[in-house]
């Protein structure tokens, strides 16, 4: 009989590489989820509304001040690979180790607010399945920002601070033109609950996760390869019909001023625009809808969203469509499913009674086959928390 595999979890490796490397025990070690957007896609840089929650697979950070102003990273994931840089000289940003950015990038904004800073060793693990568009990158960025919050000099800074400035992180350093969704619920998801996001006023309402619901999340193995040119051009897209309109943004066009002077635009940005406005007001309703405990309505929204996403605003793939096909035939009217994130590949999320779990594994299993004849993988989350001090 073989040995049974052992994973050691994210805590016990950044600890394990904490040790080794810089030695002894953490001063700190924090975590920040990874999440997954239930609705509300596209919305977020269009000052719009989101329905994300935080996930149950995090980014870990073992921290402790150091005397110099040197910081030194450990990438327990990759080998115990090393980074390090001087505060006291310009941060720049690196070809590779890609994961080396989101550190450089958050202490490098905070190096420009003129914040006291300080060296630090710093050890790095996770368990955010990546390239999957569950928002690893955006929960590295988030739990260096967590960091800096349990120092002397950073008292004041709250969840939202860390999730704009891990946004402007990447936005300036990384050079990911993302909105401010994905780093929002990972600083300040909530136990149990979705988030309803404001992504212009940013403020936040909770909606419970009814009781008896499961999220599934189903990776399709398709990788998002035209991720970040398309992601940009739709970006562009959306920005041009706002100024047509003379607003500064989406969120200021409803259906009916679309619907007047829609033929102004052209076919290819009406359509565009119809996806975000459509959506935003999805999004409303799902808030709704969720917290009456609905999943039959939220059913109708997921679908509506997947629609407009594949038809509107063109960010699906076949193999996409065709996860949500099958699930959607096991769920029925039972509960929701559409793709989620950025698009072009990546992962399907699915709100389905739990007594329905063991059915729709079995149907993506029996009828999915990836890019490279993989099935997809499976991931049933609770919603949780957002980042915090792990405790010791
Ligand atoms: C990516 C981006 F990072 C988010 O800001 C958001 O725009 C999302 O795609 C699409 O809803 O995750």
């Amino acid at each position: 009989m073989s040995d049974p595999v052992v994973q050691s979890t994210p805590i016990e490796r950044t600890r394990a590489a904490f040790a080794a490397v810089f030695g002894g025990a953490p001063a700190v070690v924090v975590q920040a989820p990874g999440r997954v957007n239930l609705i509300g896609e596209h919305t977020d840089y269009n000052d719009g509304l989101v329905l994300p929650c935080a996930i149950d697979y995090r980014t870990v950070i073992a921290a402790s001040g150091r005397a110099d102003r040197t910081v030194r990273i450990v990438a327990a994931d990759y080998g115990n690979a090393i980074d390090e840089f001087s505060l006291d000289a310009p941060i720049e940003r690196r070809d590779e180790p890609m994961w080396a950015n989101y550190v450089r990038g958050v202490i490098d904004v905070l190096v420009k607010r003129g914040l006291p800073m300080r060296g630090l060793d710093l050890a790095i693990s996770g368990d955010v399945p990546q390239g999957a568009g569950l928002s690893s990158s955006a929960s590295l960025s988030v739990a260096v920002g967590r960091v800096f919050a349990t120092l002397p000099g950073f008292e004041g800074l709250s969840p939202i601070d860390i999730a704009l400035i891990a946004q402007q992180a990447e936005n300036d350093f990384v050079g990911c033109k993302c909105g401010n969704m994905d780093q929002i619920i990972s600083a300040s998801g909530v136990l149990g609950h979705a988030l309803l996001i404001d992504c212009r006023s940013l403020q936040t309402q909770p909606v419970p996760i009814p009781a008896g619901a499961a999220i599934m999340i189903f990776h399709s193995h398709v990788e998002r390869g035209l991720v970040d040119s398309e992601y940009n051009t739709r970006r562009r897209q959306c920005e041009e019909v706002a100024r047509h309109f003379g607003v500064p943004a989406l969120r200021d066009v409803d259906l009916a001023m679309l619907e007047a002077r829609g033929g102004e635009l052209d076919p290819l940005a009406l359509r565009r625009a119809r996806h975000v406005v459509t959506e935003n007001a999805r999004v409303e309703a799902a808030g709704k809808a969720l917290a009456a405990g609905d999943l039959a309505r939220m059913g109708e929204l997921m679908a509506a969203s997947h629609v407009s996403m594949r038809d509107d605003f063109e960010i699906t793939v076949p193999l996409i469509d065709q996860l949500v096909e099958i699930v959607g035939k096991v769920i029925g009217t039972s509960g929701g499913v559409r793709m989620t994130g950025g698009g072009f590949g990546g992962c399907v999320v699915a709100l389905v009674p739990a007594g329905q779990v063991e059915a729709v594994s079995a149907a993506v299993a029996r009828e999915y086959c990836g890019p490279e004849g993989q099935q997809a993988t499976i991931y049933v989350c609770s919603a949780a928390a957002g980042a915090g001090v792990v405790a010791a």
